[in-house]
């Protein structure tokens, strides 16, 4: 296992073995909130530390462009099938390395520079990804966004429909980064179907929960779904395209050779094994503990106050509105005194924000990884206190270290798990 490497490791390079140390220290002790993380198994750490970094794989099973690709063929294939299973899907790409670059796949198979992408805000929840104008996406393409409607903070999809027919985009993407509610996938299609626009699903952050019935999928409804491996399914950090058997080539195609080389076969390798892992019946418990456990944080922070867009959440995540129990504290400022406390968060613009992306209203939570260490409702109710403490100690330092002795403690109850 990769903890056995670290004596050898402390060794050769004791900064870089001090550093490994201390995160995981650092991950042991502290509260991870960040909706997008998560705390994989050993067994996918394992894969991911393992022989198959050594080796270039260019090409698909049985057509590989180097030599000793056997195991290799081995793994991709178990990688694929477990993928396509998972999800009910006909035809699966395991070999993009990132979510972001499971969208490029995509929008090169289906777009030119200068088609029209009609695509959630960043500042209502997209991702950037899906068109912020600094991103290959927004550089290359043009942008339509579509929002969140002002009184309810939900996508409104009489403007998404709008929007699509008066633009005529290309592409229209379902997918988010920072947004509460469930997707209506079977409607974005009805959409795309009605504007001659193909559809993109980015289910990064609820693979998870699509996985196991407990969101609706989007497999049937989009021509193509994307998603991360890291997030709610809990594998290694990666990427991941499913598509019709229609387009199977396509896909394939402008992965490799499109816009990758060798793929990471040490990723794909610890991505079987996640898949893995997420086809067992725990798993569908455990994504059911983490929806229970976002409406108990919900509950919890409403409770003391604190306003979430669209008035809670149907996932794994929230958007804090921090203004009415805080009204002059940005979302940077309580981002660092949650930090000083133990508690990790990312700041968040909330939907029509006034504040700048750098400074913002809002905070993201989820609880994905508190979930996997163990917690459950009676540990929301603590950790929507701890947070409340936190934020009303503020510059407070004595304030700050009683409540991180108090997230230590919790962390000392809850071990992160080997499985
Ligand atoms: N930036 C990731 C997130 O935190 O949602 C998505 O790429």
């Amino acid at each position: 296992m990769p903890n056995s490497l670290a004596p050898t490791l402390a060794e050769t390079d004791p900064e870089i073995a001090d550093a490994i140390r201390r995160e995981e220290e650092r991950q042991q002790n502290t509260l991870e909130l960040i909706a997008s993380e998560n705390h994989v198994s050993e067994a996918v750490r394992f894969a991911t530390g393992s022989v198959f970094t050594n080796k270039y794989a260019e090409g698909y099973p049985g057509r590989r462009y180097y030599g000793g690709c056997v195991n290799m063929d081995t793994v991709e294939n178990l990688a694929r099938d477990r993928a396509k299973k998972l999800f009910g899907a006909e035809h699966a790409n395991v070999q993009p390395h990132s979510g972001a670059q499971a969208n490029v796949v995509v929008f090169m198979a289906t777009l030119r520079p200068g088609d029209t992408i009609l695509s959630l805000d960043l500042a209502h929840g997209g991702h950037l990804s899906h068109g912020l104008k600094v991103n290959f996406s927004g550089a290359l393409y043009n942008i339509v966004p579509y929002g969140v409607e002002r009184k309810s903070e939900r996508i409104d999809m009489g403007e998404v429909r709008r929007l699509a027919l008066e633009h005529k985009p290309k592409l229209i993407i379902a997918g988010f980064s920072a947004y509460s509610r469930t997707m209506d996938f079977a409607a974005f299609a009805e959409i795309a179907a009605e504007c001659g626009a193909k559809l993109m699903a980015d289910i990064a952050h609820i693979a998870g929960l699509v996985a196991t019935g407990l969101h609706p999928t989007s497999i049937p409804h989009a021509d193509f779904t994307t998603t991360t491996t890291h997030k709610t399914l809990r594998g290694p950090r990666g990427g991941l395209i499913f598509c019709r058997e229609q387009d199977a080539k396509l896909i394939d195609k402008w992965v490799f050779p499109g816009t990758q080389g060798g793929p990471l076969m040490h990723v794909i390798t610890a991505k079987a094994v996640a898949f893995g892992e997420a086809l067992r019946p725990e798993f569908k418990t455990y994504q059911q503990r983490i929806l229970d456990n976002a409406k108990a944080l919900a509950e919890s922070l409403q409770s003391r106050g604190y306003r979430l867009v669209s008035g809670g959440t149907d996932n794994h995540l929230m958007l804090v509105d921090l203004r009415d129990v805080h009204p002059d504290l940005t979302g940077k400022q309580a981002e660092a005194w949650l930090e000083a406390a133990g508690i990790i968060v990312n700041k968040n613009m909330i939907p029509f924000d006034q504040r700048k992306p750098t400074q913002t209203s809002g905070l993201r939570i989820g609880t994905p990884a508190l979930t996997t260490r163990g917690m459950k409702g009676a540990e929301m109710v603590t950790v929507a206190e701890l947070m409340h403490r936190a934020l009303s100690a503020g510059d407070d330092a004595a304030a700050a270290a009683r409540v991180e002795k108090s997230v230590r403690e919790l962390c000392g109850q809850f071990p992160i798990p080997r499985e």
